[in-house]
């Protein structure tokens, strides 16, 4: 029997399943998952990601690829020039710049990412110009600029007053808070988006302007490929968010993914991530990390560390946020 459908088996059997992994050792998961559907589906991180995702579906509904709807969708979260965590509306960094972050990745493995890129509207955009037009999977700082601006990308002027103002006030607040920022709960609204199209076919989208009053050149799991973001278009797709750091420790993303190769759900694989990054951090204070992820089957699920977490779920049959479960209250 292939070993796909053995796991199909699985799921259809419920309860507990053994599995044996690559590497001969077993595997004892509950099969369970926060839902099914079948493609086209889209699924993106925090409460802008219900607008998002209608974006991504007017692509998807037209028969257009997964790849196209991601982007189309994290960038009415970029557009949005109110939301101080992604795109140039962001937060800046301690020094008062706001320098973003973001990554895309679709169904043949290609990849593209930016990190600590300023004034540059649409980062996401550049991530794809980069996977698209040039050798490369990253570009960063004044290198992304640049090429930014070689493919015709308009510069825009940050941070925004708005913005400059609030800053302003933390720094005259936050002395203390140059050695060592605070992680905040409420900065961690980054969109993570993936997506099924029609065909089967899955990509995913990241962008943000990373945690807020960051050290200057700080990058986080964002734009990482395989922390922020992984697709494997034979296994399925994940996303996180929340504390950058504890995320690469891990290499968030990509374990998800990992983790439903070797048969776990998406409910499960979140899980286990999440279980991870306990064992790896003796001090949890303030350390958010959630994750979001679907399978090739249309199976989705999403797991964080604190309460809090949601995710915006849009089907042909639902249009809505969706709590995720998680291990501990604040
Ligand atoms: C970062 N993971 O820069 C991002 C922040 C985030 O919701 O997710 N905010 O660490």
């Amino acid at each position: 029997m292939k070993r796909r459908t053995f796991f199909r088996l699985g799921l259809a059997t419920g309860a507990l399943t053994v599995t044996r992994n690559f590497f001969g050792s077993t595997l004892y998961e509950e099969k369970s998952f926060s839902g099914k559907t079948d493609a086209p589906i889209v699924l993106s991180t925090w409460i802008h990601g219900l607008e998002a995702n209608r974006a991504a579906w007017d692509v998807l509904q037209k028969g257009g690829k997964a790849v196209d709807a991601v982007e189309a969708g994290v960038k009415v979260t970029e557009a949005d020039i109110t939301n101080r965590s992604v795109g140039i509306g962001g937060r800046p960094d301690r020094d008062g710049h706001v320098t973003l972050d973001a990554c895309i990745m679709d169904e043949q493995s290609r990849c593209g990412s930016v990190a600590f890129l300023e004034g540059i509207a649409h980062p996401i955009a550049v991530a794809r110009a980069v996977m698209e037009k040039t050798q490369h999977v990253m570009l960063v700082g004044d290198g992304a600029k640049k090429f930014a601006l070689e493919q015709g990308f308009k510069t825009s002027k940050t941070p925004l007053p708005e913005v400059k103002k609030d800053w302003k006030k933390w720094k005259e607040e936050n002395k203390e808070l140059f050695v060592k920022p605070r992680i905040n709960h409420e900065n961690h609204d980054t969109i993570g988006m993936i997506a099924m199209d029609q065909y089967g076919n899955l990509s995913g989208a990241c962008t943000t302007s990373g945690w807020a009053y960051k050290m200057h050149g700080r990058v986080g799991d964002s734009p990482i490929i395989g922390a922020g973001l992984f697709v494997d278009n034979e296994v399925g797709a994940a996303t996180a968010t929340g504390l950058g750091e504890a995320i690469i420790r891990i290499a968030g993303s990509h374990t998800v993914v990992e983790l439903m190769r070797h048969g776990f759900s998406p409910q499960k694989a979140c899980e286990e991530a999440v279980k991870r990054i306990l064992s790896k951090h003796k001090d949890l204070t303030n350390l958010q990390c959630c994750f979001l992820a679907i399978d090739k089957d249309g199976n989705f699920g999403a797991h964080s560390v604190y309460a809090g977490f949601n995710y915006a779920l849009k089907t042909k049959q639902d249009d809505k946020m969706v709590d995720s479960t998680f291990d501990r209250n604040w």
